[in-house]
């Protein structure tokens, strides 16, 4: 048996996935795996044990204590490989990390690998994973990251020694203090046991750190692979989830790698000083970014146990590792030799507010969220101020305009009304049009009392006391929402922890239907006021004579008379993107075929979504085919459409409404489900209208319209009953009722 893959594992059923097929997948497969569970569930373990994979495996339940160290400790013990490999389960290796490091393991005690870290699993990794990763500058958290503070670092040259190489490099492409592992290592197991190097198990955070200097410092016989081969994996549920790294225990982490620094330098000190050196910046770093700023916002007596802790170290840091040192990084140590907590505290706070006045002189960004902190959220709350923004300020439409409207008609002058509004409009009601991020924005977010968004609110808003946030959302999801995300490829990696943090100021979250109250409360993990009133955007659609309203719109957008109009309203593809919210967007419908085959009879309105940039180029289909993506309201259009063809958009759950037929055009719909998304229902179940992959099928569907709306008649009923039956034309004024009425 040449390789022991040790493996702890507390429960997570669902990361242990991607490992064990990344195991399954070796292009070598001279290993076994050792699984060790950390006092997991009865039920995990035995769905392990039971679980059907194609290399030996044992199973083993820890006996002796509890973490990561005994686990892997108790890995060693029961390991037969020529080599030892230590894998986390939420972790994987590329197919051919354990082919690469055998290769040139031939004498060798240590091969190291090098580690990349990502937030996704295998699937999306493989696809566009590596992408996303660099587009969310996780790469500054990959092995070959550095920044400012790396730059004292010692030089490495070509002809040093191999240890003192791969050393360093360890060291200084591991952007902090804790990201120095014994992770996809390979150690030759007799180097092991004869010097019995067992992971610590009093650490509980850091128990890697002074366990791969030690296997480090302690032999010359070490090579590198320049190769990724370990996938280290960053959780995106901290909420829930969260990995030894996420999680804050802030002062035992601190104990804990000043007690990892003192062992450590005792390891390399007899060394090379270059070592040492590669050490000490890394504490450097680790004082002034995590140790010093505590003693701000830590309690007296835990300040004081750390000071005392720290104090031990600093006298240790070498010259040439302080010389190299960013100046402020310098006189923090120095000033942190002499003075206690509170001194210590107080030239970090200087230190933050002078950054943060530079930023604010030279950034007006900046400048405006400071002031918006300091000074409009600390003046007086108007209290008959209400703010609107539907889709981040790109039109007046959804709920927001519609509560708006009803709130004129209903309560005239007794508000003052701001729109946040990027486009210039002119509103049917009196109100203030801001842009968004402007000062006047922030000026007016800072004061205002009431709140009502279709959308997130910015990460740094801040619910002041007294305000009411009335969040409406934006639809009926079909795709999964976060909590309910395993991956999150369509937002920022840590999506779930934002959206966690802004839900917590919604005072009033609408539900359109029984399945969004539940979905909602679940998938935003909320708990406050539920509003079980449908939506207001909907309103419009119960209309009893839609037919003044439908000649306004009509005539707005210049449909001929007498044609009956289709409405593709498709979503975004998060796959598809130039950049943060600038979404591509390629029209797989063959308008010149539609045209030909429908042209005499319909009229076609193509609607993006608000995330689309991209702009179709209709010239040649004048008269057929219509760009209606600029177009405020999707509801109107709505209104004036005959049928709907769209694909994982929410709309069908408001078109629904209307109870005209929908064709849904799912042309992608495996990658879709699959990869990019996940669905909350049976599509091939529920949808109220045929699935079709093509323009031909859409064309031989319209043709056939009565057949289709006979054969998705009982369908229909049903859908509508459970995503529409709330919805009744009146939901505008239950909800101001119940947030203004009071
Ligand atoms: N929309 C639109 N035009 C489109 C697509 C969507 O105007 N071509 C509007 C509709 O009001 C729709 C809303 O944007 O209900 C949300 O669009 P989705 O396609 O469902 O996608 P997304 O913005 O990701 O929202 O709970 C809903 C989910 O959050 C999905």
């Amino acid at each position: 048996m040449k390789v022991s893959v040790i493996i702890p594992f507390h429960n997570e059923e669902r990361y242990i996935e991607d490992c064990l097929e990344s195991l399954a997948e070796q292009t070598v497969q001279d290993f076994e795996a050792i699984v060790i569970c950390d006092h997991c569930e009865k039920e995990i373990v035995a769905r392990l044990r039971e679980k059907k994979v194609t290399f030996p495996m044992t199973v083993l339940e820890l006996d002796d204590g509890e973490g990561v160290a005994a686990a892997r400790n108790m890995g060693i013990r029961n390991s037969q490989g020529e080599y030892l490999l230590f894998l986390d389960s939420d972790d994987y290796l590329e197919v051919y990390a354990l082919e690469s490091m055998i290769e040139r393991s031939e004498g060798q005690d240590i091969v190291y690998g090098r580690r990349r870290r990502t937030w996704y699993g295998r699937t999306v990794y493989y696809d566009n994973g590596q992408q996303l990763d660099e587009q969310n500058s996780a790469a500054s958290d990959t092995e070959d990251a550095e920044d400012a503070e790396d730059s004292g670092m010692p030089e490495i040259m070509e002809n040093d020694a191999e240890w003192i190489r791969v050393f360093c490099h360890m060291v200084k492409s591991n952007f902090t203090f804790s990201g120095l592992t014994a992770l996809g290592i390979l150690i030759r197991r007799e180097y092991v046991i004869e010097n019995e190097f067992f992971f610590e198990e009093d650490y509980k955070y850091f128990t890697d750190l002074p366990y791969v200097v030690r296997i480090m410092c302690n032999t010359d016989k070490m090579i590198e692979v320049r190769k990724v081969l370990y996938l280290k994996r960053k959780h995106n549920d901290p909420i829930n989830m969260p990995s030894l790294s996420q999680i804050s225990d802030e002062k035992t982490k601190l104990l804990e790698a000043i007690r990892a620094y003192l062992d450590i330098k005792e390891m390399v000190k007899p060394h090379e000083e270059r070592a040492e050196k590669a050490i000490d910046c890394k504490f450097i770093k680790y004082y002034v970014r995590k140790i010093a700023p505590f003693y701000i916002t830590a309690s007296n007596e835990d300040s004081q146990e750390v000071y005392k802790e720290a104090a031990k170290c600093l006298p240790l840091i070498t010259k040439g590792a302080k010389k190299k040192a960013m100046h402020y990084s310098r006189r923090l140590i120095r000033c942190s030799m002499k003075k206690g907590t509170e001194r210590i505290a107080k030239k970090v706070r200087r230190h933050s507010s002078l950054q943060t006045l530079r930023r604010v002189l030279t950034s007006r960004a900046a400048c405006k969220k400071y002031l918006y902190r300091k000074v409009f959220t600390k003046m007086k709350l108007e209290e008959n101020m209400v703010i609107f923004e539907s889709f981040f300020g790109r039109n007046y439409s959804d709920s927001p305009r519609y509560i708006f409207e009803y709130l004129n008609e209903h309560y005239p002058g007794k508000y003052k009304y701001i729109w946040i509004l990027n486009k210039k409009e002119k509103l049917p009601y009196p109100a203030k049009r801001i842009k968004r991020f402007t000062f006047r924005y922030f000026y007016y977010m800072g004061k205002a009392k009431y709140f009502v968004l279709n959308g997130r609110q910015p990460r740094y808003f801040i619910k002041r006391e007294g305000s009411v946030f009335l969040e409406t959302w934006h639809g009926t999801p079909l795709k999964k929402l976060v909590f309910d995300m395993d991956e999150v490829t369509s937002a920022a990696p840590l999506y779930k922890k934002h959206v966690y943090i802004q839900s917590r100021s919604w005072d009033y979250l609408v539900a359109p239907n029984k399945f969004c109250s539940e979905t909602f409360r679940r998938c935003f993990m909320y708990d406050g006021n539920m509003l079980e009133t449908g939506y207001p955007r909907n309103d419009i659609l119960h209309l009893e004579d839609k037919s003044a309203l439908s000649a306004e719109i009509k005539g707005e957008l210049g449909i001929p008379e007498g044609k009956k109009v289709i409405l593709y309203a498709p979503t975004w593809r998060d796959d598809e993107f130039y950049g943060s919210g600038q979404y591509k967007f390629t029209l797989k419908l063959d308008l010149e075929k539609m045209q030909k085959e429908l042209g005499d009879e319909y009229v076609v309105l193509l609607r993006t979504h608000y995330f689309i940039v991209d702009s179709l180029d209709l010239t040649s289909f004048d008269g057929f085919a219509f760009n209606a993506s600029k177009y405020d309201d999707i509801a109107r259009l709505y209104l004036i459409s005959d049928i709907l063809i769209t694909d994982y958009s929410s709309v069908f759950f408001d078109y629904a409404n209307l109870k005209r037929p929908m064709l849904f055009f799912t042309y992608d719909l495996e990658k879709y489900r699959g990869v990019l998304r996940g669905f909350y229902i049976d599509v091939e179940e529920e949808l109220p209208g045929p699935m079709l992959f093509t323009t031909e099928e859409i064309i031989d569907a319209i043709k056939n319209l009565p057949q289709i709306e006979a054969d998705y008649k009982e369908k229909y009923d049903v859908f509508y009953e459970k995503y529409c039956g709330w919805e009744d034309g009146n939901s505008s004024k239950k909800i101001v009722e119940a947030v203004f009425g009071k």
